[in-house]
């Protein structure tokens, strides 16, 4: 690999830290947590380095006394582990904010989706211009009075807009009311709740779903929202990658998988295009779970997904 050329506006001195979220407590499957570790362990940090970034760690859940939240009635109204989840998204919050005020491009990796409360608000706290591009099986802006699983990760995108803000939970109100509707584009979705769509229609966000994808093909689909959201080109963009919008044939280690998704070049493709852009400000890659795998082929396909977007996002070009 050769030193990237690729220029980043907001981090012309090309540093980064390595944000580790292991975080599952958005939802109900174990092994999310193990994400970050199964990134670093195939050298995400060397690689990105080889593309010529300095990077410095940061590990804000180090300390987290999970154990403390398991003796407690961790629910509020159908909400689960509101307050799990505020307080590791909080921490989360923190690293990201701190990361960006250094002008250290935060790159975090889960984790769950529901860490992006932290993500989003803590790039959003030092670039309160930015925009937020979320690639995604799953339009994860669900309220507490849409979703039906009561799983948080399906719902980072309405705290953050602080949509239907009077039903929830009390810990979760630190979270500040950063994003507006048209500031969120999405890209890969293909498994929307009746609830969600409704959100998504009132509210006009710019939703591209695997049907625009089929239709356009991708790099009219990532030109359009680019358009929506970053019409001029200069506000920082804020890359939030859940590995299931890649198709489970080739990431198939994810908690709630779905058929019918991105192919593996149409994902690493959308982080390309967005690095060409010279304003990527942030990186989520959100939903690694290897506990998932059903062998270890699977484990290296989807770590090795995810390995792929970071260092797409970072500057790596195939020629
Ligand atoms: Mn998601």
């Amino acid at each position: 690999m050769t030193v990237s050329d690729m220029p980043y506006k907001f981090y012309p001195n090309k540093s980064a830290t390595i944000i580790s979220a292991p975080f599952s407590g958005g939802q109900d499957k174990p092994g999310v947590e193990h994400g970050p570790s199964h990134l670093l362990a195939a050298n995400l940090q060397s690689e990105l380095e080889s593309l010529g970034w300095d990077i410095s760690l940061d590990d804000p859940l180090k300390n987290f006394d999970y154990q403390e939240y398991s003796k407690i009635k961790d629910v509020y109204k159908n909400c689960k582990k509101p307050k799990l989840v505020s307080d590791a998204t909080n921490k989360i919050y923190n690293s990201v904010k701190n990361a960006a005020l250094s002008n250290n491009f935060p790159i975090t990796i889960g984790g769950d989706h529901s860490i992006a409360i932290g993500t989003v608000a803590g790039v959003f706290h030092k670039y309160p211009d930015s925009c937020l591009l979320w690639i995604d099986a799953h339009a994860d802006i669900n309220t507490p009075l849409t979703t039906s699983s009561g799983n948080l990760h399906g719902c980072p995108i309405s705290f953050l807009m602080g949509l239907d803000s009077h039903s929830y939970p009390p810990h979760l109100k630190w979270i500040p009311k950063c994003l507006s509707p048209g500031r969120i584009a999405y890209i890969g979705l293909r498994d929307v709740d009746d609830g969600e769509k409704k959100i998504l229609r009132e509210l006009n966000i710019a939703a591209y779903s695997m049907y625009h994808v089929d239709k356009y093909g991708i790099n009219n689909v990532v030109q359009m929202a680019l358009r929506k959201i970053n019409p001029h080109n200069d506000r920082p963009i804020h890359l939030s990658y859940d590995v299931d919008a890649i198709d489970p044939l080739y990431v198939p280690a994810t908690g709630t998988p779905v058929r019918g998704g991105l192919t593996l070049r149409e994902g690493l493709f959308i982080a390309e295009a967005v690095a060409e852009t010279g304003n990527l400000a942030a990186l989520d890659i959100v939903e690694v779970n290897p506990s998932l795998a059903r062998n270890d082929v699977n484990v290296i396909d989807t770590v090795g997904a995810g390995l792929a977007i970071a260092k797409c996002a970072f500057g790596d070009t195939i020629v």
